[in-house]
This record gives structure tokens, C-alpha cells and sequence, in this order.
């Protein structure tokens, strides 16, 4: 037996814990040192005293299940080779960048229904939930779009922007930079929503209607809001159809109000109710969706694995780094999903909160409308698909399926928004 002492210590702390079990280590061990590793580690117990009283700690225990072993040594080999090469490329990695359109789209949507003329680019990552409920909006109203990928390690492809998160939507040929940009999912909708509306505005003046404010979260951290992002600014049109000069207006109002009392909170709760929902979205939705997605290390794995295959990591990232994101994120999002869940308040069984969610949603829009929007989808329909088709791949999303009767309401609007979209380009 002339195995070398460290490997020999080092299979004392796993065989004293699994020499009943049929794990990995076990059946390691048991190749090493014949079937008798439980006289072997009986044996030479004594002599590692101290190896196994480390063994007795819940971190070890934890190390070394043979999936979360694997895992940590994936942990410390990737990010090591992850180095190595990013030492290598580093003067292309940290090299300045110009402005927004240096890159090479990884996908350009045209569609022969778009009459805006609009040269649209999205900088996002594909399975952001925000990225997709922008996108889906995109798709559902028709627009011709190329997509930048962010390669979410180094970010390189948005240095030229002083906002740091995705989506981001840039508009070519407008204003004196040559772009306009429009930052934050909500946003994007509502002022592509409110151009829709009324193409006599401009764009760069229909932003205008959007100021970001700088404020704190709830945890004290700067950041950018936009307080109206949830507002469409209709045309007056819609609510008050025969209006033109002021003075019409005031004399209108006062009768519209007077023998159509009934109309006009119709229509106020319509919109009120749209808004409503996106803001439930964003506010309670979406923060159950990533301790579900990273419930178990499993499951999160699983995750970044369905991540990489339809965000083409393989084209956005190198070898190392698509590895680097894979497993040193698969570990990092378990964990944020346990500081999350406490953070949103989700329940012991995360599930059950997306469940809630979902089932709150469905009871939203109630048995006699086949969309919030009535026959037609709105604003908020769009947003919670966008959002849900985020973790399409994943075990979670199965687990909403056949625990909730969200199913027919999302296959409709998954054939909608896919009718409409345009074709990609080859
Ligand atoms: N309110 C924003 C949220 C966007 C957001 O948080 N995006 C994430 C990706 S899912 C991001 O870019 N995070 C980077 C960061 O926070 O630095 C929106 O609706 O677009």
C-alpha cells in the first residue's frame, strides 16, 4: 500500500463519515485500501486524531457529500485557470471602449410589421427577468431589434454607459450624441408604448416625460428610479375623444363626467389596473423567481447550464469564463437565493411563494377575461410572461405548471407574443 500520506488523511475524514454509505468517497476509498476501509480507518484513527475532529464539524460534513466536494473543487480549479487566462488577455479585456455600437449584435430581429423606422438595439442578458420582459414587448409590438449580449463578468459592452445595469435600449440617429438611451425595462415600455401612441412626439422628448431620481432602496444603496415609469402618456384621444382647444376641454370634461359618470372610471381603472400589475411585477414576482431557480445546488446548476445554452454563452464568453460564471455562479446564486428569500419574506417552501404569486395572478384576471387586458393582452400580461419566460428551462418552471392553472393563460400568450415577433436574422 504505498498510497501517499495526505491522500490517505484526507480519505480518513470522508471514510469515518460514509464507510456505511455508497458515495463517491466510499467507493474511492474502497478501490484504495481494499473493502476493509472501515478497519483501515479504525486503524490509523488514532494517529489522525485531529483530522477527525475536524471531520466532525457541519462544514466539513457538508464538504464533503461527494456533489458539494465536486463542486468546491470546480470552485478552486475554474477561477485558478479563469486567472491564468484572464492574465493573458488582459489588455483586451480592460481596453477602453468606444460607445454603443462597437459590437457585433449576436441576433437582429426584423419584422415586416414594424412602420416606425426605428433602429433599436438592446443590450441585455437573455434570461435576465427584466431583459425578457422587455424583449417580450418588443416582440409583441412587432418591433425590428438587433441584441448585444453582456458578457456579465466584465461588462464591457456597456463601459460606455454611466447606468451599469441591463436592459438597456438604444435608439441610433437621434440627438446630439448620435443615440438615445433608455434605460430600465419599465421605461422602455412605457415610452415605446406612449410613441406607439402617438408618433407627432419625438422620442427624445417623449423621455423627457421620464426623469430618473436618485434615491435609496430600502437597504440605504443609491440608485435610479424613474417615479411615473408605470404611466403610458395616452394621447388625450382615448379618454376624452372629442376634445380639441382648451376651452373645449373644460366645458367636455364637465359633461362627459356629467352623462358619461360611468365611462371615465371605467377607463381610469383599466389604466390604474395595468399599472398596478407591472408594479406588481416588479415588486413581487420577480423576487420569487431566484430562490426557486437556485433552491438547491442542483437546481441551480441546472439553472446556469439552461443560461448557457440559450444565452449562446459560447459565443459571449471565453472557455474559462463561460466555466467561471457556470460553477463559481452556480454557488454564489445558492447562496443569494438564501439572502434573498429572507429578504422578500418567502416562505420556508420558496415554492409555495411562487405558487402564491402565480395563483394571485390568475386570480387577477379572474374567470371572465381571458387576459388582464380583456380579449387582448395589456401592458401587465406582457410583463408577467416576459417575466416567466426567464426561467422557462428550469425545474421551477415545470413545478409552477403543474402546481398552479397558470399554464393556458401562458401558452396563449407564448403563441401571441411568437406570431407577432419578427424573423431572426440568419
Ligand atoms: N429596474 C431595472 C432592474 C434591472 C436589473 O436589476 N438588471 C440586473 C440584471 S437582471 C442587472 O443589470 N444587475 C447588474 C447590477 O445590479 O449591477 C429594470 O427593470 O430594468
Amino acid at each position: 500500500m504505498a498510497a501517499p500520506m495526505s491522500r490517505i488523511s484526507s480519505f480518513i475524514c470522508q471514510t469515518r463519515y460514509y464507510r456505511n454509505s455508497s458515495n463517491v468517497s466510499h467507493k474511492a476509498a474502497s478501490y484504495l485500501f481494499g473493502n476493509n476501509t472501515t478497519l483501515f480507518s479504525h486503524s490509523v484513527g488514532n494517529r489522525f486524531r485531529k483530522f477527525s475532529t475536524f471531520s466532525g464539524t457541519a462544514v466539513n460534513r457538508w464538504l464533503f457529500r461527494s456533489k458539494h466536494y465536486m463542486l468546491m473543487t470546480a470552485g478552486v480549479a475554474i477561477p485558478f485557470v479563469y486567472l491564468v487566462d484572464l492574465y493573458r488577455r488582459s489588455t483586451v479585456v480592460f481596453a477602453d471602449v468606444g460607445g454603443p455600437f462597437q459590437f457585433k449584435p449576436i441576433r437582429s430581429v426584423r419584422s415586416d410589421g414594424d412602420s416606425t423606422g426605428l433602429k433599436l438595439t438592446m443590450f441585455q442578458y437573455q434570461t435576465c427577468p427584466f431583459c425578457c420582459k422587455a424583449r417580450a414587448y418588443l416582440d409583441y409590438r412587432s418591433f425590428s431589434y438587433d441584441v448585444i449580449e453582456v458578457n456579465s463578468v466584465w461588462r464591457k459592452e456597456i463601459k460606455w454607459s454611466k447606468y451599469k445595469k441591463v436592459p438597456i435600449l438604444v435608439i441610433q440617429g437621434i440627438g446630439p450624441d448620435g443615440y438615445l438611451q433608455i434605460n430600465d425595462s419599465s421605461v422602455i415600455i412605457s415610452v415605446l408604448e406612449t410613441f406607439l401612441d402617438n408618433r407627432t412626439l419625438t422620442l427624445d422628448k417623449i423621455l423627457e416625460f421620464y426623469p430618473g431620481l436618485e434615491t435609496k432602496n430600502e437597504r440605504g444603496k443609491a440608485i435610479t428610479d424613474w417615479p411615473n415609469k408605470y404611466f403610458v402618456m395616452m394621447n388625450e384621444r382615448k379618454l376624452t375623444p372629442s376634445l380639441e382647444t382648451e376651452q373645449k376641454k373644460v366645458v367636455s370634461n364637465f359633461l362627459f363626467i356629467l352623462f358619461n359618470f360611468n365611462s371615465l372610471p371605467e377607463l381610469y381603472l383599466y389604466y390604474k389596473e395595468e399599472r398596478d400589475w407591472r408594479e406588481w411585477t416588479d415588486q413581487i414576482l420577480i423576487h420569487t423567481l431566484a430562490p426557486n431557480m437556485y433552491r438547491t445546488l442542483s437546481e441551480s446548476k441546472e439553472a446556469f447550464d439552461y443560461f448557457s445554452e440559450v444565452g449562446e454563452w459560447q459565443k459571449v464568453f471565453t472557455t474559462s469564463e463561460r466555466l467561471f460564471v457556470i460553477y463559481v455562479g452556480t454557488l454564489a446564486m445558492y447562496i443569494l437565493g438564501k439572502i434573498l428569500k429572507r429578504r422578500h419574506h418567502l416562505k420556508d417552501d420558496v415554492r409555495l411563494s411562487l405558487y402564491d404569486a402565480c395563483k394571485e395572478w390568475m386570480k387577477a384576471i379572474g374567470p371572465n377575461r381571458q387576459f388582464l387586458g380583456g380579449d387582448t393582452p395589456n401592458l401587465a400580461d406582457i410583463s408577467v410572461y416576459g417575466v416567466l419566460s426567464s426561467f422557462e428551462g428550469c425545474q421551477s418552471f415545470k413545478d409552477v405548471l403543474s402546481n398552479t392553472d397558470i399554464g393556458p393563460w401562458y401558452s396563449q400568450m407564448k403563441k401571441l407574443i411568437e406570431g407577432l415577433k419578427g424573423h431572426v436574422l440568419p
